[in-house]
């Protein structure tokens, strides 16, 4: 706090955020006589460091909207919750020897705590807890409803294993092929895991995202991540089995001349013969497991299978690989190498001493100079394709597909890259997965009245997954024999949780079922949703496959869950680099409260730059910041209320209502802000109640407190929180007001540029005279002149006979552009 500040905002805020939580006055229930607005910020993982930056700015970026669109009428859903289940609470609990349940409740009062000492306005009535039973039964209900639609599903995976802490990783979890708990090298394992259809919905995932309202690089990182695409499927002979083989290239097929298949291929080693076994096996060994992305980057290593395969249209045979960089569940998980046309095959081929054909030929170089150092891969026409040489590869490639199709060796086809969900952890801290293994049934769901199954409390942290060493818990009755059976001791994958939490908290507390339809059908969909970039792809497509999931079950009457989304930009330290703790650059949200205040927060935190663009922390915006709300909390307190208001202020005023309204619209914030500022310095110490009131509820949504507290103590009972947004008055915006400014504006600067020039002379002059032309007169005010510039101002129209105009400077005025002449 500044020294010589008597005001104690700490005081003042304390005092609303208690207000405001005893009357309820963000409480809201389903009001059809209103139109709602679901305002959603994603909710948080409550980790036991508290709220860092990245929170408190994605949350006021939030509130600003919510408070807006509660003056402005609407009823406004406004909610917060905690996403508290998870790998990191299991490994920080550990890390500090204690549960998960308590770590998880320990940090969620205290993100609670901090949450509201910022001032947001929540309804906090509706929270949801992810690790609650009361919330992952449903999870576990929507799991039985997708069991039931075949939508859940058991399969062999090939999966990031580490032998050390015997379980299974995520991709995540697996960078590199290391273990990020014991840095163990991974292996990979071929095991049973749970898996979410989310395929049977690609089309649809797809098909919607242009009629999203949403940032179009997160719109196009969906397209991607669903990757559709069309090629051929082309039957390729291996042993006398018909292997379809994916390609986007069937112009080259006669430059085929070998194949590779997946090393992850479930079926790799009915290709491997006798002789090669031990060398393929020996490769695996080497191989570690990597994420798909890591595809691209890795040398391209196999090793020859023994078996070859019948290119369809050649008849030629050519030898079948296994390797690295073939995807084992895309596609047929083999491919054609085209290593004239694939700079991926191309590599395997040298590094192999594979044969390299050129099919395609290059406009204007021979292509056959050219793959002596990388394959060409662009279009072209075929060469040594018997009948088809000659054509352009489009052109070929369809011919070519017909031309198999007709004889039932290939057809045109297409692939995802989406690929189904797979949700099961070896891991603790997760909803359990619904299913019983029964000796004479099989898999066996459990029966929905059965659920929550909880998890037990009692289980022994450190190596592989704890609920194994639970046996009281393991051993139950088969659902349809009631026999002895063994429960599932996967749990889901976190991002479960966050796939349809924003229901939830249409009817939080319903202990019947996993909401009321009629209150779901009332408040959604999330008409603004605010988060990080980060989500683009999985978090943000699950919500959307759980909306169309539930939609079939007849749950819901939307297709899509979020009709816009925002993301907030990085904020950086001071140094303009990440903030770390290494780096020391890290600020804490919380001291910045105690030492200035929320509202000085807020207001410094969406000043720095528009909140979509990345930016840095700048302490001298938030002292800034601190000094005006200082400034004007002083003022306005002191100011006289006048009857009326004069025409300029009022124009002034409308002219800011207008655009500060549309900012916010737009989530313009800094904007509104540098005219809200000017706004409030504008004010003069004699004002109207209804420009006062007016001008403390543009400022409301930014700063919450202070406005409140001006708002009481100029004689008004109820909150401001809850007034009505004012509406602009185009009538008293005058033009010729702002234009008299800006030109008032310009002459001061153009003196004031004048005075510099003169004094860096090593001259003085006291006096300054302006010629202005006679249509501008009332737009110059040589007092105002004189208050700003310090000098003895004369304005003279430049019709004046009477004017004093020594050097004729008055002939050079122009429209907008007085003379100046000093002396
Ligand atoms: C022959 C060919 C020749 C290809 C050529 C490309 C260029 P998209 O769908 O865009 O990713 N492919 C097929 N299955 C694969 C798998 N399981 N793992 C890795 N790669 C696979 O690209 C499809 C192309 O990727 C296919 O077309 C195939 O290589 C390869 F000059 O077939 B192409
Ligand atoms: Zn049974």
């Amino acid at each position: 706090m500044s020294k010589n500040s008597k005001i104690n905002f700490n005081k003042i805020e304390l005092k609303w955020q208690k207000r405001w939580e005893e009357k309820k006055i963000f409480e809201v229930s389903e009001d059809s006589k209103k139109e709602k607005f679901y305002v959603l910020e994603m909710f948080p993982y409550p980790s036991g460091s508290g709220l860092h930056i990245g929170h408190v700015l994605n949350y006021t970026i939030g509130d600003i909207y919510a408070r807006f669109k509660r003056m402005q009428g609407f009823n406004v859903l406004h909610p917060m919750g905690y996403d508290s289940l998870g790998l990191p609470a299991e490994n920080s609990a550990i890390k500090d020897k204690t549960h998960p349940e308590k770590y998880t409740e320990k940090s969620t009062k205290n993100f609670i705590k901090q949450q509201k000492r910022i001032g947001l306005s929540y309804d906090w009535s509706r929270i949801v807890n992810t690790s609650k039973s009361e919330y992952y039964k449903w999870d576990q209900w929507i799991f039985l409803k997708m069991f039931e639609n075949g939508l859940a599903y058991r399969k062999k995976a090939s999966v990031n294993w580490c032998p050390s802490c015997k379980t299974v990783l995520a991709n995540e979890q697996a960078q590199r092929g290391i273990c990020e708990r014991c840095k163990t090298a991974l292996e990979v394992k071929h095991l049973e895991q749970w898996f979410l259809k989310i395929t049977d919905y690609a089309e649809e995932l797809l098909d919607k995202i242009d009629s999203l309202d949403w940032p179009s690089r997160t719109k196009a990182m969906q397209k991607n991540w669903i990757g559709k695409s069309y090629g051929t499927e082309i039957d390729f002979d291996v042993n006398g089995e018909k292997w379809p083989i994916f390609t986007t290239r069937p112009d080259t097929i006669y430059g085929v001349t070998f194949m590779v298949v997946s090393s992850q291929h479930p079926k790799l080693f009915d290709l491997v013969t006798k002789e090669q076994e031990s060398e393929v096996r020996k490769f695996l060994k080497k191989l570690r497991s990597v994420s798909e992305k890591e595809f691209e980057d890795r040398e391209k290593e196999g090793v020859f299978t023994g078996s070859y395969a019948i290119n369809p249209i050649t008849e030629e045979k050519v030898p079948v690989y296994t390797g690295n960089f073939v995807i084992a569940d895309y596609g047929s998980g083999m491919v054609m190498a085209v290593p004239a046309h694939d700079q991926r095959d191309f590599e395997f081929a040298k590094k192999y001493k594979l044969s390299v054909k050129a099919v395609v030929q290059y406009v204007g170089e021979d292509v056959n100079q050219l793959i002596k150092k990388k394959a060409y891969e662009g279009n072209g026409r075929l060469i040594n394709s018997e009948e088809f040489s000659g054509l352009e590869s489009g052109k070929a490639g369809k011919k070519i597909t017909e031309y198999l199709a007709k004889k039932n060796l290939g057809k045109f086809a297409f692939n995802y890259k989406l690929r189904d969900w797979l949700i099961s952890r070896q891991r603790y801290w997760g909803a359990p997965i619904p299913i019983v293994y029964c000796e004479k049934c099989g898999i066996v769901p459990v029966n929905e009245k059965d659920l929550p199954i909880n998890l037990p409390k009692d289980v022994k942290f450190g190596k592989g997954n704890p609920l194994l060493t639970n046996k009281k818990w393991i051993k139950t009755k088969c659902p349809k024999c009631k026999g002895l059976a063994r429960r599932e001791t996967d749990t889901m994958d976190t991002f479960v949780n966050s796939s349809w939490y924003f229901l939830r908290y249409c009817d939080s507390k319903n202990d019947k079922l996993i909401f009321d339809e009629k209150k779901v059908k009332y408040w959604m969909p999330i008409d603004q949703y605010i988060g990080g970039a980060e989500h683009a792809c999985m978090h943000l497509i699950y919500t959307r496959f759980y909306t169309k999931f539930l939609r079939d079950l007849g749950l819901l009457d939307f297709d899509e869950p979020v009709k816009k989304l925002f993301h907030q930009g990085m904020l950086h330290g001071e140094d303009g680099e990440k903030m770390s703790k290494s780096k020391g650059n890290v600020i804490d949200p919380i001291d910045v409260v105690n030492k200035y205040s929320a509202d000085s927060l807020r207001l410094a935190l969406m000043s720095f730059a528009s909140p979509d663009s990345d930016t840095s922390w700048d302490e001298k915006v938030l002292i800034g910041n601190y000094k005006f709300l200082s400034k004007i909390y002083e003022k306005l307190v002191k100011s006289k209320i006048s009857k009326k208001s004069g025409a300029r202020i009022e124009s002034k005023l409308n002219k800011i209502i207008k655009e500060v309204t549309n900012d916010i619209e737009n989530f313009k914030y800094n904007l509104a802000i540098i005219k809200i500022r000017e706004l409030f310095d504008y004010i003069p110490d004699e004002v109207s109640k209804e420009v006062l009131e007016k001008s403390l509820k543009l400022l409301h949504p930014f700063c919450p407190h202070i406005t409140e507290e001006v708002w009481e103590r100029i004689g008004n009972k109820n909150f401001i929180s809850i007034q009505k947004w004012p509406v602009v008055d185009e009538k008293k915006i005058n033009l010729k007001y702002e234009k008299q400014e800006e030109a008032m504006e310009k002459v001061i600067a153009d003196i004031l540029n004048i005075k510099k020039i003169v004094e860096a002379k090593g001259e003085n002059k006291e006096k300054v005279y302006v010629y202005i032309l006679p249509n501008e007169k009332d737009f110059y005010n040589s007092d105002e002149i004189e208050k700003k510039t310090g000098k003895k101002t004369f304005v003279f129209a430049v019709n004046d006979l009477k004017k004093y105009d020594p050097k004729n400077i008055s002939k050079k005025s122009k429209p907008g552009k007085p003379g100046i002449y000093m002396e």
